[in-house]
């Protein structure tokens, strides 16, 4: 049944009485819940509201054509041929959610934003996760940065802070975008590459325009490759400014702070996942939510006084660059929590129009030029996705939670019915209606003058190496060896002239880094041109951020076959679901023949790649079953492949009695860390499997160059 439409009363009148409360954190539902279909029950119309039997069409005979006359037939046709939108021309996969924010105190003393000024308020918000090459059905998993898009539905109107998860970006000046887009996209004579930056144009440019060095590192690092987005930190990129009601202003970086920790996929594991799940990403975060493990994010800022605008060795306004953390501290304002999953992906994910023009009273922009140009072009991209409708903020996802009041008028797909004869100001017939606002938009009176109109950047934009020398620098020693593995895969699939180029490049940051990777590229390998002066911050490292007390949502493949030990399996079962964990039973088939485990993954329809832990359990026969397996239902050698993988991916594996000889059948070392060995499944054995599930990754035990 479709609900009476709500526009007139909800979105262009001047009656707010029909508005959800402001500032409250289920405001935007509320407003969502109006525009809910429910078909249940319902007969089948056309849409201008004609019974009609879908079944089938009119013809000229049993056998003979269709009708023109046929109006149900045309009907469906039209809108079937007419259901796509232009997808994102970046971004176009993207998975969102809904939840809320809540400041953590009156932050009256920074920002005039009122989402930040009363302890405690809830406002709405909906994040888009995305990655950035790939078209919409491409998978998850590829190395790419990743979207990171917050919209904050405040009782001011809604705040969009369309970030990323990685710190820096490639360029910092907005009229390259498309330049850098272009080179990362499939080539355009053959379409191909998909949703990737290993390929031949990608480092041609990456080479010829070093600024990108920077965020290349980040994203060949375990940040381009992300375990999951619930573990993900974002940055809002830019400098922002935060006003005061007192226009007193303080330049800030905007950051998100996961509290599930941060981890990232081992990048053969993540081109397996590819494969066995393109999905993985979009379901992780859905299944957590659905099940009631909502992720949460700090979000804060990192704090420069006006008076410090030049204080740094880089420049403040330069987007290629970050405020390292060692200098400036993370300051947490809030908790973000998602919390409610999309009832309709088209309807609120695919239609939601983030405009980095939406801005609210209290939050302010710099000069950053790639800021400038983002606030330009968002709204472009908009009216070609929204088929050339400027009356898209009208959609149900994008309508602020405030009622809007204005003078524009009709577009196409105009839902409202705006009364009276003025639409312009100002009027005397209205009563200049809608009036001027009292307490708008906070211009900050920034002073600008004795300018020149210039083609050119400020000096300090042409320091490419120095931050690309702090994040490398900042890495564990295995992390730059995942870095050094992903150079070499990455640029490996260049032509040689390419990869010389981009060795050299490497070697501006660190002549240790470039000759790693030259080993693994044929190239030779280069004299030391660059010094690299050792510096470091903390905030870089992924192995070094905190990790989560507990180990909820912890995926967990239980191992099992006829002749398993079921009681230790259902013991760990037990014990790992009463810790929030998400244990699984894989077996032979599915079902629950088999000593009554409710097996819902086979080794056909799984592998070890697709968790985050393993557990074998002994039982003679059961493992000598998997190790000599030779059937039908799943291929041969697939249980050896499942710990092979999971050890080389760094996972915890729980072991326990026989099970271990499947791990030295696989030759795997059985001492490495990471393994929980044991003879019973008790509260011993139990505490040492939840610490290794917590840690979540063993990096210690891939092999660094030294050692190969
Ligand atoms: Fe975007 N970007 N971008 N971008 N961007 C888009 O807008 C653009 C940049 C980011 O989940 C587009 O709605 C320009 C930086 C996210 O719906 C488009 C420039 C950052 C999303 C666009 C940048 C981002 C987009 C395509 C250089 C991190 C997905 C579809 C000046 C701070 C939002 C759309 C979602 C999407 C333009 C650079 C993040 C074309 C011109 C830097 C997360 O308008």
């Amino acid at each position: 049944m479709r609900m009476s439409c709500p526009f007139t009363s909800a979105f262009r009148t001047s009656s707010s009485s029909s508005l959800p409360v402001q500032g409250e954190g289920d405001a935007k539902e509320e407003q969502l819940k109006k525009y809910y279909i429910d078909e249940t029950n319902t007969e089948e119309t056309t849409l201008f509201g004609q019974k009609v039997d879908n079944t089938q069409s009119l013809k000229a005979g049993r056998r003979g054509p269709t009708l023109m006359e046929d109006f149900a037939f045309r009907e469906k046709m039209m809108h079937f041929d007419h259901e796509r939108i232009p997808e994102r021309v970046v971004h176009a996969r993207g998975v969102g959610a809904h939840g809320y924010f809540e400041t953590y105190q009156d932050w009256s003393d920074l920002t005039a934003a009122q989402f930040l000024r009363t302890p405690n308020k809830k406002t709405p918000v909906f994040v888009r996760f995305s990655t950035v090459l790939g078209s919409r059905g491409s998978p998850d998993t590829v190395r790419d940065v990743r979207g990171f898009a917050t919209r904050f539905y405040t009782e001011e109107g809604n705040f969009d802070l369309v970030g990323n998860v990685i710190a820096p970006f490639f360029v910092h000046d907005a009229i390259k975008f498309p330049d850098i887009i272009h080179a990362g996209k499939p080539h355009p004579d053959r379409e191909v590459p998909q949703a990737g930056t290993a390929h031949d144009t990608a480092y041609d440019f990456f080479a010829e325009f070093p600024e990108t060095i920077h965020t290349v590192l980040w994203a060949l690092s375990g940040r381009g490759i992300p375990t999951n987005f619930r573990q993900c930190e974002g940055f809002g990129v830019h400098t922002y400014r935060l006003v005061t009601e007192a226009n007193k202003s303080v330049f800030v970086k905007f950051i998100w702070k996961p509290k599930q920790g941060l981890c990232n996929l081992v990048w053969d594991e993540a081109q397996k996942i590819a494969g066995k799940d393109i999905d993985y990403h979009r379901k992780d975060l859905y299944t957590a939510i659905e099940r009631g493990d909502y992720p949460e994010w700090e979000f804060g800022v990192q704090i420069v006084q006006e008076k410090d605008e030049m204080a740094f060795e880089f420049d403040l306004l330069d987007p290629t660059k970050l405020i390292p953390e060692s200098i400036v501290p993370f300051t947490p304002l809030g908790k973000m929590t998602l919390n409610r999953n999309v009832t309709n992906y088209f309807a609120e994910t695919e239609q939601v129009t983030f405009c980095v023009g939406h801005i609210v009273r209290g939050i302010g922009f710099t000069d950053d030029s790639l800021l400038q140009g983002r606030i330009f072009s968002y709204f472009d991209t908009q009216i070609n996705r929204m088929k050339g409708s400027v009356n898209y903020m009208t959609l149900p996802i994008n309508q602020p939670v405030v009622p809007v009041h204005n003078n524009y008028r009709d577009g196409a797909m105009q839902m409202g019915i705006p009364k009276g004869e003025v639409a312009y100001y100002p009027n005397a017939l209205q009563g200049n209606a809608p009036r001027i606002a009292e307490k708008t938009y906070l211009d900050y009176p920034e002073k600008i003058d004795n300018v020149t109109k210039i083609k050119a950047q400020v000096p300090s934009v042409d320091d490419h190496y120095s931050q690309a020398q702090l994040f490398y620098n900042s890495l564990e020693e295995a992390e730059k060896q995942q870095l050094v593995d992903g150079a070499r895969f990455e640029i490996g699939k260049c032509r040689m002239e390419i990869r010389e180029r981009m060795v050299k490049i490497l070697n501006q940051v660190d002549n240790g880094l470039a000759r790693r990777v030259a080993a693994g590229l044929g190239v030779s390998p280069p004299d030391r041109v660059a010094e690299n002066p050792g510096k470091t911050s903390k905030g870089l490292s992924i192995a070094a951020y905190p990790k989560p007390d507990n180990i909820r949502t912890r995926t967990v493949a239980i191992m099992t076959a006829p002749g398993i030990n079921a009681a230790d399996a259902k013991a760990t079962y037990d014990f790992l679901k009463s810790e929030g964990a998400y244990p699984e039973y894989v077996g032979v088939t599915l079902g629950n023949d088999q000593d009554d485990l409710d097996i819902t993954a086979t080794y056909l329809t799984t592998s070890s790649v697709l968790y985050d832990a393993v557990y074998i359990p002994g039982g003679d026969s059961g493992i000598e079953y998997l190790l000599t397996a030779n059937n039908s239902f799943f291929p041969a050698e697939e249980p050896l492949l499942f710990v092979i993988d999971a050890f080389r991916h760094a996972k915890p594996i729980g072991v326990t009695n026989e099970g271990v000889k499947l791990l030295e059948k696989a030759n795997l070392d059985i001492n490495a860390p990471g393994i929980v060995k044991g003879s019973a499944v008790d509260h011993h054995y139990f505490e040492d499997l939840k610490e290794a599930i917590r840690q979540q990754r063993f990096w210690s035990r891939l092999p660094l160059d030294e050692q190969v």
